[in-house]
């Protein structure tokens, strides 16, 4: 009996070192927060108007500033453009005509704050950090949100919204009230944010007005953490853009990181979630979905399912637009 006993205790050990050699456990994690990246603060974004958010997050990383701050100034440049359709309160609204905001904001510690179907506020990157840093919870949505927010220092708009030519596409729209889910070039606004301060710190930003002429109450991807923003301070991070009922699907973001904690670059990673979408979605076309990601070393890259994805990339050095790779072309 004692014998079959020191069997079992040795089959057991043996499981336990099997464990130890699993290539997934034991692949090596090299992204660590280290010197190498000390004079080098980074920040990408999506799409063209990144551009625009990285000179305001620049603006902080430059001078050593904190990662934080520099992505919630960096994002609340496009929110306070009120010619963007898809961010902010100039967004498309829902298809009953209320423009619904969804943002969150995470750092490298993971800490997280997110909003999702806000009314009427300009930053709702502001309030996410709020809730953030003055609250015990993650997340407030609609009524509550925004109730909290006018609680706590924020007021709503003095504007109309949606804002006159949107409220005029509104009233066209609503003559076949179609509804698409598809993301093309005049519905590709969200902005994702990833920056890397000179301490090595990292956080991202993610501020959206949602789908166009979504169903009432509708939240993506981009205010939960996990799908359209994740971060791990032992990895790096990442943010997304496109479909978000996808990402959500395939807890995106997360899905990246682990990835990249699993040994991947930023763009293998990318490509990896990517590719996954495409197996869950068989036969479906026309889902755009743009993945961007960084590892804390500095690394980054991105990946799309069709061409046309791009971003803003701004270091000491460069500050250009740089194209994603894709899976697929528009047909
Ligand atoms: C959403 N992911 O609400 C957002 C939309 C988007 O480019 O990214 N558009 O699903």
């Amino acid at each position: 009996r004692s014998m079959s006993r020191r069997r079992f205790l040795k089959n057991l050990s043996l499981a336990g070192a099997g464990l130890a050699i699993n290539p997934l456990k034991s692949a090596a994690q090299p992204f660590n927060l280290g010197p190498s990246i000390k004079d080098n603060p980074l920040v990408i974004s999506t799409w063209i108007h990144g551009m625009e958010a990285n000179q305001g997050a620049w603006s902080i990383l430059e001078s050593g500033g904190d990662s934080l701050d520099a992505v919630q100034k960096g994002v609340a440049v496009t929110e306070n453009d009120l010619n963007n359709r898809s961010v902010g309160l100039g967004g498309r609204p829902d298809r009953d005509g209320h423009v619904t905001l969804d943002a969150c904001i995470m750092d490298h510690d993971s800490r997280c704050g997110s909003v999702a179907f806000l009314e009427d506020i300009i930053h709702p990157i502001d309030v996410a950090r709020a809730v953030m840093e003055k609250t015990p919870h993650v997340m407030l949505v609609g009524e509550g949100a925004q109730k909290w927010a006018l609680e706590n220092g924020f007021s709503k708009a003095t504007f109309d919204v949606p804002v006159p030519p949107v409220q005029k596409d509104y009233e066209e729209w609503l003559i076949k009230s179609e509804y698409k889910t598809g993301v093309n070039v005049e519905n590709h606004d969200t902005i994702g944010m990833l920056a890397l301060d000179a301490s090595g710190r990292m956080a991202g930003a993610c501020t959206t007005s949602g789908m166009a002429y979504k169903i009432r109450g509708r939240v993506g991807d981009s205010p939960i953490i996990g799908a359209g923003l994740f971060m791990d301070g032992d990895v790096g991070g990442a943010t997304a853009t496109g479909v978000g009922e996808a990402m959500i699907r395939t807890a995106g973001c997360a899905s990246v990181v682990e990835s990249m904690r699993r040994g991947a670059s930023p763009e293998e990673a990318c490509y990896d979630i990517v590719q996954r979408i495409l197996k869950k979605h068989p036969g479906v076309n026309g889902m755009q979905v743009g993945f961007l990601a960084m590892n804390m070393q500095g690394e980054y890259g991105g990946y799309s399912v069709y061409n046309g994805f791009n971003y803003a990339l701004r270091t000491k050095d460069r500050n250009e637009m740089v194209d994603a790779k894709y899976m697929r072309t528009w047909e």
